[in-house]
């Protein structure tokens, strides 16, 4: 065995060189494994005793793409394409030997190679649309040609890698193992070297391009399809693109096309906002500080207070990994109410074909409902999840710590209540932690983990652990009014009020949002939460235009009219008492109205969110500014092209951000738009939110 670099050893067996790549955790192609795979090859071309070449990956998997964290230090020798050309280029047969997944970069490694075989768990995919990226080293040209155009387009598009046995039917397998993979890939490469002859290169076939060369309206078909979930995102054009390259152009002019459009993407902010976002979702997951002999709690039961749309949902995340849940509701009504909920909710997945029939009963099957909360005694995890009155929730937790098995972990679904009054009543406060799932909370990827002043070490890597189990992403927050999230949303809900009393229309507002990337507007949004979340119909405020609203039984979508009118389809209109209500309020206030700009409108809804970002990091309440990214891409819309709000100052300068943030602290004289001391503190050493 010659180790060719500390990631790629060379070791002739049975007449087949064997390149064993070795680069922990996922062999991407960082410089020592683009090294080693060029010097392999060549060294395996100059020997006489090698008839075939392997390619074989240690660990857990196979190539899963480049190494994304070299991408920002600009390119290192040998250029990944110098590779790929040496691999093409042999006259010995290359043998790609495939377990765990064959990604981007590992994928195109692989369509360099003459024959894939894989185990049957192997994963194929071109993900590189979910980095803002295109696969850059002959992906879009090389794949079209081994599984055609069609599913191309899927693939490269959505980022979701295919599985071992339809690889194996499209041809991207040659062969598929049950055994040992490097002994079975051993046995063909050598097979293949005693067939001779020249072997099959995917450059080299355009078969598979016919049907889409009679019939290019698959690409506008691909285009209109896409619209409206791929707005404001390149990525996805780039690669039809290339894909358009691939069917129209000479091999090597596609590459060079391919090449063009990589470099673009590349060098442009979506694709460094995307990029920063895998690693900072990776980064959420890791909790500085806690004990390492803290363990994580086993969570075999789970009890769910409240079977409403929040308490519905939270379980149904449990039954779909196999956890059984108990959900306690007041009324036999209400409980029957929120189970069949679950089970319409089940059903709708089967009906689109996403889930068997079985699998509805199942999971139906794995959620209880009952009327006594002492039925929760043995659940190892109790979540509550009722409506928003801290009396109430405190009397839950008062009964649930009267009940509960010592080591259970108690949790609140709050949105913004203090966790820390709730674990008070308790006698375990180490127990109490929050858990804040965001609505529709089966399908919201956020998990808002909530540490209390006393939470224990070992139930916040449980709450941690736990999101990863029932596949969320979690952030880990302190306790302050509406965590980081909703603290930092109430900013600019605020802010959207001034506008529209100011007399920018409200669908101007949520145009500019909408522009922006978000899904939908302040207002939008507003009517889609409903405007009598957190209403007094007591206290009912005469100058707050979403109290008056409420007066009308204007409540939202629900009621069909909030800030806006709704049509059957919940399309939403202008509602001209909307407007007069801004009016009548700014006339009693002495606001005087007038035309707003697109420009001023989007500063004032960003600036005091990223403000108040910098606010929370300062109090410790975010344990890092990329988690505030995270919360905001996950649970708010912020449309990852952009990063979140702290990268998106990053990306401005912070210079900037604080000094339009003084111009408004100056002319409005409203401490609403205080800089933070720490905005103000990076933005004058010349840095940037880390
Ligand atoms: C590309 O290939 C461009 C080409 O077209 C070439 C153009 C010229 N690089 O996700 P995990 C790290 S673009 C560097 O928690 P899992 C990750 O940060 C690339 N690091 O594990 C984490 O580090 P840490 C196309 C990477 O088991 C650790 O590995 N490929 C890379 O849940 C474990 O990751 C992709 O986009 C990388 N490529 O999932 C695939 N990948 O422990 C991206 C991972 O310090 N990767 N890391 O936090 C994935 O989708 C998942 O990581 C994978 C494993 C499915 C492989």
């Amino acid at each position: 065995m010659v180790a060719l670099t500390s990631m790629v050893d060379y070791n002739v067996e049975e007449g087949v060189a064997v390149l064993t790549l070795n680069n922990p955790p996922v062999n991407a192609l960082s410089q020592g494994v683009r090294q080693g795979l060029k010097d392999g090859v060549e060294k395996a071309l100059a020997d006489d005793s090698a008839q075939a070449i392997l390619v074989f990956c240690e660990g857990r998997t196979f190539i899963a793409g480049a190494d994304i964290s070299e991408f920002s230090s600009g390119p290192m020798e040998p250029n990944f394409h110098a590779v790929l050309s040496t691999m093409d280029g042999s006259p010995k047969p290359i043998v790609a030997a495939i377990h765990g997944t064959a990604l981007g970069g590992g994928l195109e490694t692989a369509l360099c190679c003459n024959y894939r075989v894989a185990v049957g768990s192997a994963k194929f995919g071109l993900p590189e649309v979910n980095l803002g990226l295109l696969p850059g080293a002959g992906g879009t040209q090389r794949l079209p040609r081994v599984v055609g155009v069609e599913k191309t387009l899927a693939m490269v598009t959505s980022g979701v890698p295919i599985g071992a046995a339809e690889a194996h039917k499209l041809g991207l397998v040659d062969q598929l193992v049950e055994g040992d993979l490097r002994a079975e890939a051993l046995a063909f490469a050598k097979d293949k070297a005693a067939q001779g002859g020249s072997h099959p290169r995917v450059r080299d076939n355009d078969d598979k391009l016919q049907s889409a060369k009679d019939n290019p309206e698959i690409f506008a078909a691909t285009r209109k399809m896409l619209a409206r979930k791929t707005r404001g995102f390149l990525a996805p054009e780039y690669n039809i693109r290339c894909i358009e390259a691939a069917v129209n152009q000479p091999f090597d002019e596609g590459l060079k096309t391919e090449g063009k459009l990589f470099a673009e993407l590349m060098s442009g902010p979506q694709s460094q906002a995307q990029q920063y976002f895998f690693f900072s979702e990776r980064q959420a997951g890791k909790v500085p500080g806690l004990a390492e002999d803290a363990k994580e709690l086993p969570i075999a039961k789970v009890g769910v207070i409240g079977g409403g749309l929040m308490g519905g949902g939270i379980s149904m995340n449990f039954a779909n990994v196999g956890v059984p849940v108990t959900i306690v509701e007041t009324s036999q009504e209400a409980l029957d109410r929120g189970l069949g909920t679950i089970r319409k909710n089940y059903e709708n997945t089967a009906r689109k074909g996403r889930l068997t029939e079985e699998a509805v009963e199942q999971r139906c099957g794995l959620i209880q409902g009952t009327l006594d909360m002492a039925d929760l005694a043995d659940c190892d995890l109790i979540i509550e999840a009722v409506f928003e009155n801290m009396a109430v929730k405190k009397d839950i937790f008062t009964r649930l710590d009267g009940i509960a098995k010592q080591g259970a972990i108690l949790a609140s679904n709050t949105s913004a209540l203090d966790l820390n009054e709730i674990a008070s009543v308790t006698s375990r406060p180490e127990s109490v932690i929050g858990l804040h799932f965001f609505s529709p909370a089966n399908v919201m990827k956020l998990l808002e983990v909530v540490r209390g002043d006393k939470t224990s070490d070992a139930v916040i890597k449980t709450g941690m652990a736990l999101a990863k189990r029932i596949r969320k992403v979690a952030v880990l927050v302190g306790v302050c009014p509406g965590f980081v999230g909703n603290r930092i949303l109430f900013m600019r809900q605020i802010e959207a009020s001034k506008l529209a009393l100011e007399g920018a229309p409200i669908e101007q507002v949520d145009k500019v949002l909408f522009d922006f990337g978000f899904p939908m507007g302040a207002f939008q949004m507003g009517d889609l939460a409903g405007l009598d979340l957190g209403w007094d119909k007591d206290n009912s405020n005469p100058m707050d235009v979403k109290d008056r609203l409420c007066e009308l039984g204007r409540r939202g979508q629900k009621t069909g009219a909030g800030f806006y009118d709704y049509d059957e389809k919940r399309m939403p209109t202008p509602a001209p008492v909307t407007a007069e209500l801004f009016a009548e309020v700014a006339a009693a206030q002495g606001v005087t109205q007038g035309d707003i700009s697109d420009e001023e409108i989007l500063d004032r809804c960003l600036l005091p969110m990223i403000n108040e970002g910098a606010k929370i990091l300062d109090e410790g309440i975010a344990v890092r500014a990329s988690d505030i990214d995270v919360t905001y891409v996950y649970g708010y819309g912020w449309p990852v092209y952009r990063g979140g709000p702290m990268h998106y100052a990053n990306s401005l300068g912070l210079d900037k951000v604080l000094a339009k943030i003084r111009h408004y602290h100056e002319s409005t004289g409203d401490d609403f738009w205080a800089p933070s001391p720490l905005l103000v503190s990076l933005a004058e050493q010349g840095k940037r939110f880390k």
